[in-house]
């Protein structure tokens, strides 16, 4: 519990309210955003409301500051729970993680720099130039994946279009090894198509924006985005997101991290070859189709090193194996043509950033580690993945993203409240449920087998047909039509807001949310021609040929059915919360003021609406249910041994125990406190408050004191 600041700024933690309401949450977060404290502890979770300004909190006298204090020693700040989870790591060797979760645009991507920023900052004294390297290499990372997998959207101007979870290795020493980073579902519907005002993934403005002449004429490009397709369509091309400056810190990351130069060639020759695939159109004489645009597939060939007319006939035909097993060529109708294109430009931009990601892997991976040598590896993993999404329009990007922050919510619960348990348990202290909305029932009606959405898809998806994604819907509203948390037509036949012929609707933790089932199933097939995969396997660039080795199979010997998009998303996601299962967990939960970007906007209903539904009133509750405070009897006593009589200045009791209870009697406390077997447990804050009174008006005097007798005048 932090206790150094005054109260006008708040209380700093918010089981100290006097009464945990929403009201008195609100007009405690509210103070504490206008006088500009953004961080806010309930235990030891940190409650983020993003400034939207620069703040003056994050320089090396902060982290000075910070390093190896206990949480309550300085005012709530992200740097705190760092140092936690970092002391947890070492002095305990206890894999830890931080999980920040928030809705777009509440600051969870920043969150994770400073706090990797900050880790960065405290290992490593003696500077060993192995461990600097891995450091500046997870460091460096950052603007990279930043690079290609964030983008400009309505909500946020750098907007994380994937998710991230970092694993950062240490050793014995407690200084960095090496990390591993996973990524989870790139959005890239958005390399061939944006909504209105928003843009495609940044590393493409950068090329176009920041690329040298010399490096633009080599691609075949020129530097205006709104010359190709692909970066023309959301309208925001003309926004800057500082392009030209980034290319420029991306390229120089890419060669510190140790990318070689022809890598970082080949990544904006496949940039710009997607660019020009934009721009590849089709026309049809009614009977065959041509393609319209030969100099940009010329340029496509000569920037994937591949045969010029091995790339026309990919985009034309595709081969099929018959029944008879016997191979032939069908040529596409114009949709099918446009629809290989785009899954085209699709894959090779996932698979592109895939590889960056497993590069970098490689280079920071832990090598010739001797666990008898070395001692216990141990780990800090980092969560940083988008956040809860409603749009006016959401699509199944949006039915992954809401399921998945389903399935961390659900870790929540059950960590908060199973460490709140256990400890109570250890310590023997009987402990008091709280109730808690559980979000399993939506976590079952995505991913439930058999019977839940995802299920549902698949079966869709490997019917053998003709099935559409109404008949899909239909399939769904027959299936789910009990579901407390579905809604389809035969719920609510008056409902105006939703055309239930395309729409279902999900009632989140979060919210409601609708979707349009358009797209769905060919989302979730995630079908690209083989043809293409042949293409590219077949490249002599060997950047290019690696990242597609499924196309050294011949059509025959192709898997017919492969694992559905959203079955693979569930899979990765069930694997993410598991590993952090393992872990002992921090957490930062993120609030976005406004919608406005602004640094003074404090909208009460919109915050109120996240408090409410990341469940920070009951995380609260829980929290206190029993006990608001609890701390070990030496830290206790330490810190209020002056303000008795038995214990200033040291006590003659047979253990820190037995002093902690002379301290609680001789202010008539008792009733407030349980003793468990290593730690003091306060109920209510009132206690603690006026210990801490008594503390801070004897400090002065304190002070005085010891001046003076080591003036010698005592
Ligand atoms: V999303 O789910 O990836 O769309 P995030 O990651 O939650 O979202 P992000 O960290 O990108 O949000 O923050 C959005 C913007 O808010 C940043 O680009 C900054 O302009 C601003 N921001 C967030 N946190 C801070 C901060 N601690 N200090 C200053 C901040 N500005
Ligand atoms: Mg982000």
């Amino acid at each position: 519990m932090a206790e150094l600041e005054g109260l006008e700024f708040g209380k700093s933690d918010f089981v100290l309210l006097d009464e945990v309401t929403m009201e008195q949450f609100m007009d405690n977060l509210k103070l504490r955003f206008e006088k500009g404290r953004i961080y806010t502890y309930i235990g030891e979770v940190v409650v983020s409301v993003n400034p939207y300004r620069e703040m003056d909190i994050y320089g090396k006298d902060t982290i000075d500051a910070y390093r190896g204090r206990e949480l309550y020693e300085n005012p709530p700040h992200l740097y705190a729970v760092s140092d936690a989870a970092y002391k947890a790591m070492k002095r305990r060797a206890k894999d830890t993680c931080i999980v920040i979760s928030g809705e777009s645009g509440a600051g969870k991507t920043e969150a994770s720099k400073h706090i990797m920023q900050y880790i960065a900052a405290i290992t490593n004294p003696s500077q060993k130039a192995e461990v600097e390297s891995v450091k500046n290499v997870l460091l460096k990372s950052n603007c990279v994946l930043e690079a290609f997998g964030n983008a400009k959207t309505n909500r946020n101007d750098n907007s994380s279009r994937f998710g991230k979870y970092m694993d950062i290795n240490f050793n014995f020493n407690g200084d960095p090894t090496g990390g591993h980073i996973n990524n989870y579902l790139l959005e890239k519907s958005r390399v061939v198509q944006q909504h209105e005002g928003e843009r495609n993934f940044h590393s493409f403005y950068q090329l176009l924006r920041g690329g040298s002449e010399e490096m633009l004429k080599s691609c075949h490009l020129h530097n205006d985005p709104a010359l190709y397709l692909y970066t023309r369509e959301g309208s925001a091309a003309t926004t800057s997101n500082n392009d030209r400056m980034n290319h420029k810190a991306v390229m120089s990351a890419l060669d510190a991290i140790g990318f070689l130069p022809e890598e970082i060639r080949s990544i904006n020759q496949i940039l710009a070859s997607i660019l020009h695939l934009g721009n590849v159109s089709f026309a049809s004489d009614g009977e065959n189709i041509k393609i319209l645009g030969l100099d940009s597939v010329k340029h496509i060939s000569e920037l994937t090193a591949t045969d010029p007319d091995s790339v026309s006939k990919s985009l034309l035909f595709r081969t099929v194996a018959t029944g008879g097993g016997e191979v032939i060529e069908k040529g596409h109708t114009e949709q099918d043509a446009c629809f290989g294109r785009n899954a085209f430009a699709k894959a090779l931009y996932e698979r592109l950033f895939g590889w960056i990601v497993s590069r970098i892997n490689g280079i920071i991976e832990v090598k010739d580690y001797n666990p008898v040598l070395h001692g216990k590896n141990t780990v800090i993993g980092v969560l940083d993945i988008y956040g809860f999404e409603i749009f006016d329009s959401n699509s199944f990007e949006q039915f992954c993203i809401n399921y998945c922050n389903e399935k961390l919510q659900q870790l929540f619960i059950e960590l908060i409240l199973q460490q709140e348990q256990d400890e109570y348990q250890r310590e023997g202290i009987t402990w008091q449920h709280i109730d808690y909305f559980n979000n399993q029932i939506i976590v079952g009606l995505v991913e439930q087998q058999h019977k839940g959405i995802i299920s549902i898809l698949d079966e869709a998806c490997l019917t053998v047909g003709n099935v559409t994604d109404t008949v899909c819907l239909e399939s769904m509203n027959t299936k789910l039509a009990q579901h407390p948390h579905y809604t389809s037509r035969k719920f609510n036949p008056s409902d105006k807001s939703m055309d239930f012929q395309k729409h279902f609707r999900i009632r989140h933790y979060a919210g409601d949310v609708t979707y349009s089932v358009d797209g769905f199933l060919e989302k979730n097939k995630d079908l690209l021609f083989q043809d293409f995969k042949r293409l590219m396997y077949n490249s002599t660039n060997p950047v290019l040929k690696e990242m597609w080795p499924d196309g050294q199979l011949s059509i025959t010997e192709v898997t017919k059915r492969p694992l559905t998009a959203a079955t693979l998303f569930k899979n990765s996601i069930v694997a993410l919360v598991d590993k952090l299962a393992c872990k002992e967990p921090y957490y930062v939960r993120c609030i976005k003021p406004n919608e406005m970007k602004s640094p003074v906007l404090f909208d009460d209903a919109r915050c109120e609406h996240q408090v409410a539904y990341l469940g920070l009133l009951e995380n609260v509750m829980v929290r206190r249910a029993g006990f608001a405070y609890r701390q070990l009897y030496a830290r206790f006593l330490q810190r209020y041994k002056m303000t008795c009589e038995y214990t200033w200045p040291n006590h003659l009791m047979s253990s820190d125990r037995e002093a902690v209870e002379a301290i609680i009697t001789q202010h008539g406390f008792h009733d407030d406190v349980a003793y468990g077997h290593t730690k003091l447990f306060v109920r209510t804050p009132r206690s603690l408050f006026t210990l801490e009174q008594e503390r801070a008006a004897l400090l002065p005097i304190l002070v005085l004191f010891l001046q003076k007798v080591w003036r010698g005048a005592l």
